[in-house]
C-alpha cells in the first residue's frame, strides 16, 4: 500500500463525514450526488419565493394527473408561451451552468467508458450520471439550480449567456431573448448568473472562457447581490453544507 493510499484511508477513518475525494484534484464540498433529490430539496430554499428565474413569473404547486406539479401564472408576469405550450405550463429546475459546460471536459463525457444491458459502450450525460461522482456532485449542485419556465429551459438549451442587438420579445412580456446560440436574461439576474459560474469554476475547475469571463465581470458589478440571493446561499449552505464565498465571505 502506497503513503497516499494510506493516508486517504486514515482520513476516511477519522473524518468520515469530512469531504468525499474524487480521483482528478477536485475535492467535492457536498455530500449531494443526487439531481432529482436537489429539486425536490429546491422547492424548500424556494417555499416563501415562488418566482420563476428568467421571467420573474409566479408558480404554485398542484396536483396533475396524481403528481405535484409547479405551475406558471402566466399572468403574473405577461408570459406567453412562444410555441411550446406544455413546457410552458410547468416550471423546472433549470442549470444555469448547463450539463454540457460542467460535463463535456469529463472523460465519461468524451470516452465510451460506460456499458448497457445489451453490451454496447456509450458516453456522454446518461454515462456520467452513472459513473462519474464529480459529475453527479455538479449536476446535483443546488446552487448552480434556479426555477425556470420549461419552455425556456428548453430554448436555452447549453447555449452560453450574452448580449443579443434588440429588444424582441418571443416570450409575451418576458425578458428573455435566445438567438445564435446565446441567451440573453434580464438585467436584474446577470450577477447572480455570474457568481453562479464563479461558484462552478472556483469547486469543480468548469472552465470559462476568456470573453464569457470577461462579460461575467461586468455583470458582477452591475447586478450586485441583493437580500434574495444571500437569503437563498444562506438556505442552500443549511442544506448542502458549503458555502457560496461569492455570495456570503468566507469571515461572514
Ligand atoms: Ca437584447
Ligand atoms: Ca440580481
Amino acid at each position: 500500500m502506497n503513503m497516499k493510499k494510506l493516508f486517504l484511508i486514515i482520513l476516511f477513518v477519522f473524518f468520515p463525514a469530512l469531504h468525499s475525494f474524487s480521483d482528478d484534484n477536485v475535492t467535492i464540498p457536498h455530500n449531494n450526488t443526487s439531481f432529482s433529490k436537489s429539486k425536490k430539496l429546491m422547492q424548500q430554499v424556494y417555499y416563501d419565493y415562488q418566482y420563476s428565474f428568467y421571467c420573474g413569473c409566479e408558480y404554485s404547486y398542484e396536483l396533475v394527473d396524481k403528481s405535484i406539479k409547479a405551475i406558471v401564472n402566466e399572468e403574473s408576469c405577461g408570459y406567453i408561451p412562444r410555441k411550446n405550450i406544455n413546457r410552458g405550463r410547468y416550471i423546472e429546475w433549470e442549470h444555469v451552468v448547463p450539463a454540457w459546460a460542467f460535463g463535456h471536459t469529463r472523460k465519461c463525457w468524451r470516452e465510451e467508458l460506460c456499458i448497457n444491458s445489451k453490451g454496447n459502450r456509450y458516453k456522454g450525460r446518461k454515462c456520467c450520471e452513472k459513473i462519474d461522482n464529480v459529475f453527479k456532485a455538479m449536476e446535483a449542485d443546488m446552487y448552480n439550480l434556479y426555477p425556470a419556465v420549461g419552455e425556456l429551459n428548453a430554448d436555452r438549451n447549453n447555449f452560453r449567456y450574452g448580449t443579443i442587438d434588440g429588444e424582441e420579445r418571443e416570450y409575451g412580456a418576458c425578458d428573455f431573448e435566445v438567438k445564435d446560440k446565446a441567451a440573453e436574461p434580464k438585467e436584474d439576474i446577470r450577477g447572480d448568473i455570474a457568481r453562479t459560474y464563479f461558484y462552478m469554476e472556483k469547486t469543480y475547475n468548469v472552465p470559462i472562457s476568456d470573453k464569457q469571463r470577461k462579460l461575467f465581470e461586468v455583470w458582477d458589478k452591475q447586478d450586485k447581490i441583493d437580500e434574495w440571493e444571500i437569503e437563498r446561499a444562506k438556505r442552500i449552505e443549511k442544506i448542502q453544507g458549503n458555502r457560496n464565498t461569492f455570495i456570503i465571505k468566507d469571515d461572514e
